[in-house]
């Protein structure tokens, strides 16, 4: 019985019937040869009703259940029957002979999921689904195309472009695609040596935000050796304002974005003891409003992208207790909209890049299962442009470099199979933190060059 739909459904599990649990989905093939899929809305429920298939099949089956030949997907039936746990769970008589592990499928069993796998694109998110080769290709691509829309549009924050590039890159471990020496000798002519910072592109002006790109890509190729550590982070802390705050650059505009690229370029150079902390911290934390979360200035409205700056400053400074993680927590979770995606602040529309901003922000409060993980990655996957690589912020709009960096980062953080780990704090991959803290190795893949 569901909820549309007053008729029992009856099926004989005692037939020549098998079944296979991918959450949300109970799916089975029944004696009729009719292949079906009950959708649950809650995972343990789906597991549990499995559970009762088993202990059924393992108490009164007379046939060894094994698995048939395949089907096509065109046979697939959505059901909405929905039992409750206090079915499932209720003793069942008599009790088994054997192993009740004897009669659940092995789902590890090839026939048994070939037998289901024309169905992934329905069933949760499988390694297909994400079309990471595309995704390459168009990074290559973006990076060699001199003068089309999306280049001229990135102009003046290639070195931000940069960043999101090749950070998908190596999180899809293939960084080795392009050669360093060229990345940083490019990066080299943006630098500014009379102040000490990175500006957008060469002949562009400095900024705390090109500067962090520039650290962190510098990092990701454990190239941070070419940098004259001392002149970037005197450049760096001289941007701090007496309040705490910083600017990001001599023309004075505060925002906690810059609070946030100080204390991580700082922290990635291990020069925080250059600047102000606790008066850093302090500012921070007078942008914190009575709804948990943190806006660019004191008063300033909360948004996920301000929040994602100042909760990583402060986990970075080791100061999160200045958080109300269950308030914010609850700001951010609301975040989730009916599509799955994530938007940025209430009312507004959703798009890929909060799958960072709020993930990573939910990570380091710990409240990151509060999301619907399974509905957040369908969103991201149904994002990508299968054919030629990219991912949009919304379905189905053009892609960009800096959504299909966030809409990776995002999967990374909900763990998708095959991704690199990314650091919420950092954002760079977990294994780059790890060198620039526990270790002075080079990445084994770039030793060569
Ligand atoms: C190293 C990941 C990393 C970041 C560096 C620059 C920076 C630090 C953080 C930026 C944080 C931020 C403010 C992100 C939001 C970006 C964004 C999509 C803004 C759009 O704002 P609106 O008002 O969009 O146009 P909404 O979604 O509110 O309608």
């Amino acid at each position: 019985m569901n909820r549309r739909n007053t008729d029992n459904l009856v099926e004989d599990l005692l037939g020549d019937f098998e079944y296979e649990v991918q959450v949300p989905y109970l799916l089975y093939r029944n004696a009729a040869q009719e292949v079906n899929g009950i959708w649950f809305y809650n995972a343990h429920d789906c597991e549990a009703a499995a559970n009762l298939f088993g202990r059924i099949l393992n108490a009164y089956s007379k046939v060894p259940q094994k698995p048939k030949a395949s089907t096509k997907s065109s046979e697939f039936e959505e059901l909405e029957a929905v039992p409750t746990s206090a079915v499932v769970e209720g003793p069942l008589e008599p009790p088994p002979t054997s192993s009740a592990a004897a009669a659940v499928p092995d789902v590890s069993d090839d026939s048994f999921v070939n037998f289901f796998s024309g169905f992934g694109s329905r069933l949760g998110a499988t390694m297909e689904d994400l079309v990471a080769e595309k995704h390459v290709k168009y990074i290559l691509s973006v990076e060699k195309k001199k003068d089309d829309f999306e280049s001229l549009v990135l102009e003046h924050l290639r070195m931000n472009g940069a960043y999101w590039g090749l950070t998908t890159l190596d999180l899809l471990h293939k960084l080795g695609a392009v050669d360093p020496d060229e990345v940083v000798s490019w990066m080299m002519e943006c630098y500014h040596q009379d102040c000490g910072g990175f500006g957008g592109n060469i002949g562009h002006d400095p900024h705390l935000l090109y500067t962090l790109s520039a650290v962190q890509v510098l990092a990701l190729f454990d190239r941070l050796d070419v940098l004259d550590i001392e002149k970037v982070s005197d450049y760096v802390a001289g941007l701090q304002n007496g309040d705490g705050s910083f600017s990001g650059d001599i023309w004075g505009e505060t925002d906690t974005r810059f609070s946030y690229c100080a204390i991580c370029c700082l922290s990635i150079l291990h020069r925080l003891d250059k600047i102000d902390v606790e008066k850093a911290v302090n500012y921070i934390v007078s942008c914190k409003n009575l709804d948990g979360g943190f806006g660019s200035i004191p008063g300033g409205e909360s948004h996920a992208g301000q929040i994602f700056c100042c909760v990583g400053a402060l986990a970075i400074t080791g100061s999160l207790h200045h958080v109300d993680r269950d308030l914010l927590g609850w700001w951010l979770c609301e975040r989730q909209c009916k599509d799955g995606g994530l938007n940025g602040r209430p009312e507004k529309l959703t798009d890929v890049c909060y799958s960072w901003w709020v993930l990573s922000s939910l990570i380091m409060i710990d409240r990151v299962h509060w999301i619907d993980k399974d509905k957040l990655t369908r969103f991201i996957l149904n994002c990508q442009d299968r054919e030629n690589g990219g991912i949009s912020d919304r379905p189905d709009n053009a892609v960009d470099v800096f959504h299909t960096y966030f809409g990776v980062a995002g999967l990374s953080l909900m763990e998708y199979p095959g991704l690199k780990s990314l650091d919420p704090a950092y954002a760079l991959p977990v294994d780059v933190v790890n060198r620039i803290f526990f270790g002075k190795q080079r990445a084994p893949s770039l030793l060569a060059s």
